[in-house]
């Protein structure tokens, strides 16, 4: 490792103990910035690289709410509010029952940079819970919700922070956690975005992280003069990434052949088309069912307790969660022809797996880049509920299009190799980190 990177980890780790999905997440940004911070002193002198890896402010609550039995349970909320130089604090909630300090801070830094690359004006932040809304009922996901919300409301706003979701969290807890928001502080404003199209919502949101992370590829795979068209996807995860990264390749030629969740994964070699597909969003968003069930109705392969690297591809889409492409299976992609990684999940890839992308010079996407679609669209609702307006599908989707084809271009800008190969993580960290820096070198010692 770079000397200098190893003593800037070691006060990082110093300062935050046991962090371990912090620490992966800081490092690999430090191993792209600290060299351009070398060529770039006014960086180096005002601390910037020090200061954004210490959040703003971090909130942590009870929360406590009655279950259906009558039963008091109690969780903890968080919010990490990480960096507001270019904008109010903004990034998802993720409610799953290995949230923690470390997890949630992981997410808020990669979110700064990912919402600075975006281009649009936003800070970053993450929060969440370690509440499992697995096996609930909607009353207790509802009580639930307002609990969090009845402390959460004292520390975000339209112009503070702006939440969304994440894993565990979709419309119908959005809708709670508004409801309870409005009723409390007694106005209707755009503090969290994901909401339902009746009250504000984008068109083009639920379907924006999913797009984006296929429209990212797609740009990738221009490149080298390449398309989707007739290209075998392996996709991990089944829930709102997932789904619209499926429906996206499906639109543009390729055949997706997996899908997973925490139990497994389903392979099916004829491709999951669109009836397939809106029998799966039934299953998952409605039923609230295991996609193992998606085996026993069309009849194909469900794989126990496994991930779906193993299946040949040429192009991978992880949206399921961090870490779950480790060093084996990225050598098994790529022995296998895999030639595109695009990740709509936060750090799917471990750092060694992401070494073996790098070497062997594939088109790999990393999340802050790949995913900014979901974010971008979250900035679009915002611009949306400012004007009291709301945009057609078209439009919201090509805003989406276009942001997305600027992320690459930023990347290529800032990550292109001397040979020609264009390194997507240090275009997507050195491309992000530029304007939330000069921004805060403008705004003094803050
Ligand atoms: P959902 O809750 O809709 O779906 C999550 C999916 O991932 C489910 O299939 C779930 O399976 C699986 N999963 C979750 N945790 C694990 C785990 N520990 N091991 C294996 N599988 C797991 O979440 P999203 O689709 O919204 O999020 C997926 C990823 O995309 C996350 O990394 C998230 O941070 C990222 N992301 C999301 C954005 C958004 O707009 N929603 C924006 C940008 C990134 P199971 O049901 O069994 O838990
Ligand atoms: O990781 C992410 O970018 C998200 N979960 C979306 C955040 C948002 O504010 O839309």
């Amino acid at each position: 490792m770079d000397p200098r990177v190893e003593q800037f980890m070691a006060q990082i780790i110093a300062k935050n103990a046991h962090e371990n999905e912090f620490h992966q997440a800081v490092q690999e940004v430090a191993e792209s910035l600290i060299p351009y911070i070398e060529e770039n002193p006014k960086y180096k002198h005002a601390k910037v690289l020090e200061r954004i890896a210490e959040p703003e402010r971090v909130i942590l609550f009870r929360v406590p709410w009655l279950d259906d039995k009558g039963e008091i349970q109690i969780n903890k909320g968080y919010r990490i509010e990480m960096n507001s130089a270019i904008g109010p604090y903004k990034g998802g909630m993720r409610f799953h029952p290995t949230v923690n300090l470390s997890i949630l801070k992981f997410l808020a830094f990669e979110q700064v940079l990912k919402n600075s690359l975006t281009t649009l004006p936003m800070g970053g932040g993450k929060g969440g819970s370690d509440f499992d809304p697995k096996g609930k009922s909607d009353n207790e996901v509802m009580r639930f919700c307002q609990s969090l919300m009845t402390e959460l409301c004292k520390h975000i706003g339209a112009n503070t922070d702006v939440p969304a979701g994440d894993i565990g969290v979709g419309g119908r807890e959005i809708g709670y956690m508004f409801g309870q928001y409005k009723r409390i502080r007694n106005e209707f404003v755009g503090v969290l975005t994901g909401k339902g199209r009746e009250y504000g919502g984008s068109l083009i949101r639920p379907e924006a992280t999913g797009y984006g992370a296929v429209y990212f590829a797609e740009e990738m795979l221009k490149t080298r003069g390449d398309s989707f068209e007739g290209k075998v996807v392996t996709v991990s995860g089944s829930g709102n990434v997932a789904q619209f990264a499926t429906e996206k390749v499906n639109q543009l030629g390729g055949k997706v052949v997996t899908l997973s969740d925490s139990a497994g994964y389903i392979h099916d070699p004829n491709g999951i088309d669109a009836e397939k597909l809106a029998y799966v969003m039934d299953l998952k968003n409605v039923k609230r069912g295991r996609i193992k069930e998606y085996a026993d109705k069309f009849g194909c392969e469900y794989y126990e307790g496994k991930r779906p690297w193993e299946i040949k591809c040429e192009v991978a889409l992880p949206c399921a969660t961090q870490n779950e492409i480790n060093e084996e299976d990225a050598k098994t992609l790529v022995s296998n022809g895999c030639f595109v990684v695009s990740e709509g999940a936060n750090m799917p890839s471990v750092p060694e797996a992401v070494e073996v992308y790098i070497e062997n010079k594939i088109l790999y996407g990393p999340g802050k880049a790949a995913n900014a679609g979901g974010v971008a669209v979250s900035g679009l609702e915002m611009s949306q509920n400012s004007l009291r307006l709301s945009w057609t599908r078209e439009e919201v989707d090509q805003r989406l299009h276009q942001i997305m084809k600027d992320i690459h271009a930023t990347c290529e800008k800032y990550g292109k190799d001397s040979d020609g190969f264009i390194n997507y993580v240090n275009g997507a960290n050195i491309g992000g980190f530029v304007k939330v820096a000069e921004a805060m070198l403008a705004q003094g010692a803050v």
